[in-house]
């Protein structure tokens, strides 16, 4: 096999679109990304009010340091459903967004800008008629294990309303280290063989397959990166500066379908 056919295409554009967001979910390219999503400025204020907010990760569940604000749904779930923590904590960064950090109006940006890249409408995603929180801050500066997110298999006897045919990662960057802190994408979906390999929340590496295509997206600060969260993924380590991005799930469908 030649190299080039280990690469997955990282396709960079002026803005999204159906096609583009479609192909990506298809396998079609391993990653998106669209330089300059946010304005430079803006993240700086974001990140600057943000800091004061970012709260540590439950290290018992998240074994590798890492600062968020607002609930990852798949932090919160349990053995028949969704623990009613989420709810609160839901609520109460809804409230922090309307009101200390109002003036961000960092959701409503996202908003707009995935309205203006989908032909239907776009949504947060409802679990029992409940809208799910949409659009973390997340910092990850020391990287993750690979993994995978998956929705329809992690909402343990609930369902996601609408229900996506296709989960895409969107994370858009705030600040990124000087050197290292890629994401690397696989073109390779979980197997039922790979729960051998499994460490904690991850995997080690022997579970991706030699012959599958890889791509290593450098993060710069305002670029919009997408890539298809069912496949495997992980965020290497950064050095000398912190990776903080505004991330979220996005679900296509008739519907585009949005949490985190
Ligand atoms: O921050 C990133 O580049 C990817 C983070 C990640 O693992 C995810 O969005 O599932």
């Amino acid at each position: 096999m030649r190299t080039d056919d280990r690469m997955a295409q990282i396709v960079t554009l002026g803005g999204l679109d159906p096609e583009a967001l479609t192909t990506l979910a298809r396998d079609g390219v391993g990653a998106l990304r669209v330089p300059g999503f946010f304005d430079e400025k803006f993240c700086e204020q974001l990140l600057a009010v943000g800091h004061e907010f970012l709260e540590r990760y439950d290290r018992d569940q998240y074994p590798v340091v890492a600062c968020k604000i607002g609930p990852a749904l798949n932090e919160y779930m349990v053995k028949d459903g969704i623990s009613p923590q989420y709810w609160s904590e839901a609520d109460r960064v809804v409230h922090l967004w309307s009101t200390e950090l109002r003036h961000l109006a960092v959701h409503d940006e996202c908003h707009r800008l995935l309205t203006e890249s989908w032909s239907g409408p776009v949504r947060a995603a409802r679990v029992s008629g409940r809208p799910l929180f949409w659009g973390i801050v997340r910092e990850i500066s020391e990287g993750t294990l690979i993994h995978w997110d998956d929705v329809t298999q992690e909402l343990q006897g609930l369902s996601i309303d609408p229900r996506p045919w296709a989960q895409l990662a969107l994370n858009v960057f705030l600040s990124v280290p000087e050197q290292g802190g890629e994401a690397v994408v696989w073109l390779q979906r979980w197997a039922v063989g790979d729960e051998s390999h499994r460490i904690s929340f991850g995997y080690r590496p022997d579970v991706i397959r030699p012959s599958s295509p890889i791509c290593t997206i450098v993060p710069h600060v305002g670029d919009a990166i997408l890539f298809n969260a069912r496949n495997y993924h992980t965020v290497n380590p950064g050095h000398s500066g912190r990776r903080v991005a505004f991330s979220a799930f996005v679900g296509l469908g008739d519907e585009m379908a949005l949490w985190s």
